[in-house]
């Protein structure tokens, strides 16, 4: 063998001996829940700059996670191979520097730790033991990879059982809110038409987690502290006892219009109105610091959510059922009109009653102490030419603009004048509103847009603009072919 190849075998090797180190380390963290890979991965997503935060939200859509940790995966067997390729005595300190380096991210991260930390620790001492006497041959290193490969795949399905537990625990948990009847607007009629109200399953998801921290709901409490003259302590059944029943979409602030980050519920929640009015907020109250388990925090001006010109929920359930792990289980703040990103935390754990010195995940990261408002959009999702009659395109959509309503929803045909589409009954002002309109086309090939005002006068804004800094604009273009 010459030099060369023997060094090409000796990457190889690491890369595999990476595999098992990062596949025994993930089947121990995900013992109980935890995980190498997602730890390393919510650090990076925690401390990368904006760019490429809005690079990857912007790529990868719904696939974000995924793209995460495999690149995490990757990283870290691409930092074994250049590992290997270092001098004997100074991979065993390297390995075990990476080892107490995970098991310090996981501690701060707080949420299944124990697993992860015997996983970053077993993890440092495959990568140790195996750079030392490194698999030799094809076979030797095939068998390796293989190992680590069969761990993942045991890490897999630990995570899968530990889920359908948790499903099954969910579900005893009983009814959020009534739901007896399903909300109709009368466009059940046009098939292709979002539902009106946006099946949890179905419900975009958007955070800086890779997994959703695993919560366990007979020893969970959501505490209401710091300047308060009477903190309290409530279990999820206390919360649900004083919750009620409202309809509004979430918006992400990386919707672009047409996109599906955006979804419409029929949510159950406790106002934070009389949760204020409890406690007892101190003179030098000035913020309500929404903190998730996993360290993640925003904050929202107190006044107004205590004097309820903000109506704001401890979100508990969500179209009749407790909320799903994905949504923010067992509980969330949600002030309708607010984007995602500044209305609260999903898996609450604290609301804070903090001065101005509190600083948000988000703030440090560029975003603008806000909170930003969601504007008016209107998304076409059916342009169906010829259904109705030959000649004629139906269209039909949704639009919102919580928390005043939607006054309005138009649509227009090329540089042409606007045309009003009929709308659907409005379950709530902070709620998304269906529309349709039927339009006459010559036969060709048409672009068509839609726009919304809302009840508050506001004209959706037509200039396109990206959602970093302060919320995307533009209208929603489709182009027919009649
Ligand atoms: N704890 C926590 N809460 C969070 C976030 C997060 O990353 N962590 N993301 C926010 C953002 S950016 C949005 S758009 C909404 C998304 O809620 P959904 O995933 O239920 O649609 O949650 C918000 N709450
Ligand atoms: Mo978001």
């Amino acid at each position: 063998m010459t030099d060369e190849n023997r060094k090409r075998g000796g990457g190889l090797g690491a890369a595999a001996v990476g595999v098992a180190a990062l596949g025994v380390g993930e089947a121990i963290a995900a013992s109980r829940g935890g995980s190498l890979i997602d730890t390393v991965g919510r650090a990076v997503i925690d401390v990368v700059p904006v760019p490429v935060v809005e690079a990857t939200v912007e790529m990868s859509g719904r696939h974000d996670k995924a793209a995460t940790r495999l690149g995490v995966g990757v990283a870290g067997i691409a930092a074994t191979v250049a590992l290997g390729a270092l001098p004997q005595r100074l991979r065993t300190p390297l390995a075990a520097l990476f080892g107490a380096g995970a098991g310090a991210l996981a501690m701060r991260q707080s949420t299944q730790s124990t697993s992860t930390v015997a996983g970053a620790v077993a993890a440092a001492g495959v990568l140790a033991a195996g750079l030392r006497r490194r698999p030799r041959g094809v076979l030797g290193t095939l068998a390796v990879a293989a190992t680590g490969a069969g761990m993942f795949a045991a890490a897999h399905t630990l995570h899968h059982d530990l889920d359908r537990k948790r499903d099954n625990d969910l579900r005893r948990i009983g009814p959020m809110g009534a739901l007896g009847l399903v909300p109709e607007d009368g466009l059940e009629d046009e098939p292709g038409l979002s539902p009106l109200v946006t099946a949890a399953h179905r419900m975009y998801v958007a955070d800086v987690n890779l997994r959703p921290p695993r919560i366990d709901p007979s020893h969970w409490r959501l505490s209401v502290t710091g300047k308060v003259a009477h903190p309290l302590r409530l279990s999820l059944a206390e919360l649900a006892e004083d919750a009620v029943e409202f309809d509004a979409v979430m918006v992400c602030v990386h919707n672009r219009p047409g996109e599906g980050r955006a979804g419409n519920g029929r949510w159950y929640g406790v106002p934070l109105a009389d949760l204020l009015k409890h406690v007892i907020p101190e003179p030098g109250a000035t913020r309500l610091v929404t903190k998730a388990v996993d360290g993640y925090s925003i904050s929202l001006p107190l006044e107004p959510l205590r004097s309820g010109e903000w109506p704001g929920y401890v979100v508990v359930g969500m179209n009749g059922e407790p909320l799903t792990p994905a949504h923010g289980f067992p509980a969330r703040v949600f002030v309708p009109g607010l984007y995602g990103q500044y209305t609260g935390a999903k898996w609450l754990g604290e609301l804070e009653l903090a001065d101005d010195s509190h600083v948000d995940y988000w703030w440090k990261r560029g975003w603008p102490a806000g909170p930003l408002w969601v504007t008016p959009q209107a998304r076409i999702d059916v342009a169906a030419p010829g259904r109705v009659a030959a000649g004629t395109t139906s269209l039909a959509g949704v639009a919102w603009a919580p928390p005043h309503g939607v006054a309005g929803v138009e649509v227009r045909v090329g540089e042409g004048d606007w045309h009003s589409a009929d709308l659907g009954v409005e379950l709530g002002p902070a709620s998304w509103r269906r529309w349709r309109v039927t339009v006459e086309l010559p036969p060709g090939e048409h672009r068509i847009q839609a726009r919304t005002t809302s009840r508050s006068g506001e004209v959706q804004d037509g200039r396109p603009r990206p959602p970093f800094p302060t919320g995307p604009s533009g209208f929603h273009s489709v182009t027919v072919q009649v």
